[in-house]
């Protein structure tokens, strides 16, 4: 390929993005310096056109989506994370927690054939027992079969070996047995301690949580990954996190997806900050297509995106949307004003709008494929 060609089309007037754009065409891994540069930059255009080249290199015009449905057992939470609207100690009002038959109940109102996928996080409970959280997924396993059970962030897991008196191996262990077929992203948060320190003081550190997905990819758990940014975190806390996860990512292969998650800060005891921008949210997008490059999937999830930024970020380097979620709980606490759920064919729309391919997938990123009657009774 002559330089004109490899050239061809790329253009910025930001001489350090040159360099980068020799390597994203040649394959190269980026450095760290690269990272910072890529957040540095005012010319959103040219990483997103880095980012959207490597997007169509490795999924063309595919866009997933999924048809799930969110399950949140309770909301009583021992760690009192600055950074969420969500948890509630014991007492507090607007505390609750699903007796296991109205955790099935809510799994099937809602439920049709076309859900894939019960995505299942919760607080940090101080006293339901291990049992519970076993007997939770057999149930849906019981009941709902075809349904992937993707549940308990590494933070739960950590702390459900602590309270089952088990190491995490073992706990993981037993929650596979018990029907858990992957593990969400959430809970990565940042991996800096000084960020941490701020904004989830009780939670593991960045350490554990790496550990515990390190041992979930090793026991044949396939998981996913997220960075929670726009609070008190700089650039450097954002490289040396994606860098963090990449590196386990070399170990393991365990990830499947990466979801950057946009601060929310209404009604949480951080909600002096300023909410996320569209140019951030964008610029997160791009800039985890391209750092992560043994990543094979980067999720804009719209819920947290809003619809319109997620449409525009599928080409910005998401090839993902997540999915039809129904009933959000996490988000809406911290003041998202984004609709409960999102029909599959709504979603679609989108997707094609944005000249894009879109593709039912179940969890693990096999094509789903609908007969006219499994359609009819979509959500
Ligand atoms: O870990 C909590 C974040 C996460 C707030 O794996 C907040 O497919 C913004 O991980 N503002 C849970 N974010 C959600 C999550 C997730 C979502 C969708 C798909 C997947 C997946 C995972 O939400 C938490 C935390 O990082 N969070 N509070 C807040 N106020």
């Amino acid at each position: 390929m002559s330089d004109l060609d490899r050239h061809h089309s790329f253009q910025t007037d930001d001489a350090r993005l040159w360099p980068i754009h020799g390597k994203v065409m040649d394959g190269e891994r980026l450095s760290a310096e690269d990272a910072l540069a890529l957040y540095r930059t005012g010319d959103l255009l040219a990483v997103g056109w880095m980012a959207n080249h490597v997007r169509e290199r490795m999924h063309g015009d595919k866009t997933y989506f999924n048809v799930n449905r969110h399950i949140n057992p309770t909301n009583v939470c021992v760690a009192a994370c600055r950074l969420c609207a969500f948890g509630r100690k014991k007492d507090a009002p607007g505390a609750y927690t699903m007796a296991l038959e109205q955790a099935f109940e809510t799994a099937a109102s809602g439920y049709t054939e076309a859900v894939t996928e019960f995505h299942i996080v919760g607080g940090l409970h101080p006293d339901l027992p291990f049992q519970y959280f076993l007997e939770l997924c057999a149930g849906l396993k019981e009941r709902f079969p075809q349904v992937h059970v993707k549940a308990f962030t590494m933070v739960e897991v950590a702390y459900l070996s602590k309270r089952a008196k088990l190491s995490i191996r073992e706990t993981l262990q037993q929650l596979k047995a018990s029907g858990v077929d992957s593990l969400p992203g959430g809970g990565a948060e940042i991996f800096a301690d000084r960020v941490r320190h701020i904004i989830c003081d009780h939670k593991i550190d960045g350490d554990q949580w790496l550990d515990t997905a390190r041992l979930a990819h090793q026991i044949g758990l396939k998981s996913n990954a997220t960075m929670l940014y726009g609070h008190v975190e700089n650039d450097e806390d954002r490289v040396d996190h994606l860098l963090k996860l990449r590196g386990l990512q070399d170990e393991t292969g365990g990830f499947q997806t990466f979801i950057p998650l946009a601060f929310h800060p209404d009604n949480t005891p951080l909600q002096h900050l300023p909410k996320t921008t569209g140019m951030l949210d964008i610029k997160q997008i791009a800039v985890s297509r391209l750092v992560l490059d043994n990543f094979p999937h980067i999720k804009s999830y719209w819920q947290m995106m809003t619809a319109k930024i997620a449409q525009i970020s599928l080409r910005f380097g998401a090839d993902d949307m997540d999915g039809t979620v129904i009933e959000e709980k996490i988000y809406h606490d911290a003041g998202a004003t984004t609709p409960q759920g999102m029909r599959r064919q709504e979603l679609e729309r989108l997707i094609r709008a944005a000249g894009r391919e879109p593709i039912e997938r179940d969890t693990l990123y096999r094509p789903v494929t609908r007969t006219e009657m499994s359609l009819m009774v979509s959500v």
